[in-house]
């Protein structure tokens, strides 16, 4: 019996992943560094099987045609090629998110098949192979073998790419994510369109790869002194920077809605009124706003008088990927 069974939590990313240098081998153009979460995360079961046709997917118990299922049957012909596995396979993936607000990810998502595919055929990963692995799943997936802050080594080779842990005194658990739904719908632009083609038509790309560096470090000296402000404040301008390269792409693309600047301004807002909160956006107009776990219940009063419960969804630091019996 080839079966095997994993949870991956989904990250955040401070610094952000926007744009690949290698499209086949999932090579990013600049590090990025991500907090994972303990609120949303993704347990999938695999079984290869002699009697199997084809792979199939199901999600949340729910059989999934052929394009939902293609980038789960692209990996597991890399799994195949790589570990001289014959077999195709079934995947039973359920995505834990506290509303169905749209916030299942492919990082927990890919993170997760990737240890499943580790357990079932006894691979017996290290983490960092097996952040490799998740990699050429979905880029952010590789920072999700790693629980609380990890970076995501860009590299110059599969073997180069992979995510490490950093090194935090636990600071994570002191820090806490809101996330502020204000649309459930689909994406007009998936992120790996976005970042394609942001790197091939935006002539701020170059502005963005330039500025990673500084954010990095900036990121990463901040944890080590426990310093909120100052990585509140790189996370939020380092989104902008990352959104900013979507209004110079050709053809020019936001994933900002009305929603998505009434918040930025309430954090503002928040802000002036002294509660240090700061936001960040990914590839969607939902918002996400990083604080100090002590300061979460303000943060969301304040935030009450604008969304409803169900749009406040908070979350901690989470842990790195388990393999399940
Ligand atoms: C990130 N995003 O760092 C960035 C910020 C979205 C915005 O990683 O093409 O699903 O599978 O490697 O990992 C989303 O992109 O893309 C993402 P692929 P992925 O979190």
């Amino acid at each position: 019996m080839y079966t095997g069974k994993a949870r991956a939590y989904t990250n955040i990313a401070l610094i952000k992943y926007w744009g690949k240098k290698d499209e086949h081998l999932i090579l990013p153009m600049n590090n990025s560094l991500s907090l994972t979460l303990d609120a949303f995360y993704t347990e999938t079961t695999i079984e290869f099987k002699e009697s199997f046709t084809e792979d199939s997917f199901f999600l949340d118990g729910i059989k999934q045609d052929q394009k939902q299922t293609a980038k789960i049957t692209a990996f597991l012909a890399l799994v195949r090629q790589q570990y001289q596995v014959s077999l195709f396979a079934k995947v039973d993936s359920r995505n834990f998110v506290p509303t169905a607000a749209g916030l299942a990810s492919s990082a927990s998502g890919l993170a997760a098949l990737a240890g499943a595919c580790s357990a079932a055929l006894n691979l017996e990963l290290t983490d960092k192979e097996l952040s490799r692995l998740a990699r050429r799943g979905s880029g952010s997936a590789c920072r999700s073998i790693f629980g609380g802050f990890a970076e995501w080594q860009k590299g110059n080779s599969d073997q180069t790419s992979f995510a490490e842990a950093i090194v935090s005194d636990n600071w994570e658990q002191d820090l806490a994510m809101l996330f502020v739904l204000v649309d459930d719908g689909v994406k007009d632009v998936s992120s790996r369109d976005g970042m394609k083609r942001t790197v091939e038509t935006s002539s701020f790309y170059a502005g963005w790869l330039s500025s990673i560096d500084a954010d990095l470090k900036t990121a990463k000296q901040a944890i080590a002194e426990k310093d909120f402000k100052a990585l509140g404040e790189v996370t939020e301008a380092n989104a902008l920077r990352m959104h900013g390269t979507t209004l110079a792409a050709n053809p020019p693309f936001t994933y900002w809605s009305p929603e998505s600047l009434t918040v930025m301004q309430l954090v503002r807002q928040a802000r002036q009124n002294g509660l240090p909160c700061y936001f960040t956006m990914d590839a969607g107009p939902n918002v996400k706003i990083l604080v100090e776990k002590k300061n979460l219940a303000a943060l969301k009063q304040f935030l009450a008088h604008h969304f409803s419960s169900e749009q406040l969804i908070s979350a901690n630091a989470g842990p790195g990927i388990t393999l399940l019996p």
